[in-house]
């Protein structure tokens, strides 16, 4: 079943959005992906935002750039948690954007990730639907334990290059 939507503000975020999803994938989280503009077809995204919980969507991943109104506005109509992911942008270095989606006013309260942050967008909700889900918990810790395996392997490569590894 279907647990999380992913929502962009255009295809130029897709190689970003596209991490999100790949993370899911890899632990097993059923997500629908798609792209709705909440300014050029607002009309379109309340229809998105207000239906979205009676899919039985339990959180939303919402990427945008420059004035990144897209989560903000997700948050206001979608009871659950709205993950915000603030595009890069060329003009002010996606310092926009994460203004844009961090800056939520009082009540209406988006989990904003870094600049790009599509990977932890994707894990962060993943841990959200762990707290109910004991074997995606489980999916999740070893996921964790890769990540430090990985980390251990690079450290004792660098004995090889003549580097003390301590
Ligand atoms: C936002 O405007 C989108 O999320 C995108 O990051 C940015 C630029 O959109 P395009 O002009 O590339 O369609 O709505």
């Amino acid at each position: 079943m279907t647990k999380v939507g992913i929502v962009m503000g255009s295809d130029s975020d897709m190689p970003v959005m596209a991490k999100a999803a790949d993370i899911l994938e890899k632990l097993g989280v059923e997500y629908e992906m798609t792209i709705i503009s909440a300014h050029r077809e607002p009309d379109t995204f309340f229809e998105y935002a207000k239906s979205a919980e009676s899919k039985g969507w339990k959180v939303i991943i919402a990427g945008a750039g420059m004035a990144a109104h897209l989560p903000g506005m997700c948050a206001a109509i979608f009871p659950m948690p709205v993950i915000g992911i603030p595009m890069h942008t060329t003009s002010l270095g996606g310092r926009d954007s994460l203004y844009s989606i961090v800056q939520m006013p009082s009540g209406i309260p988006v989990a904003t990730v870094a600049i790009n942050g599509g990977a932890n967008a994707g894990l962060l909700a993943a841990k959200i639907l762990a707290t109910s889900d004991p074997e995606l918990l489980q999916r999740l810790k070893d996921y964790s334990a890769q990540m430090k395996a990985q980390v251990e392997a690079k450290a004792a490569r660098l004995d090889e290059v003549g580097y003390k590894n301590y």
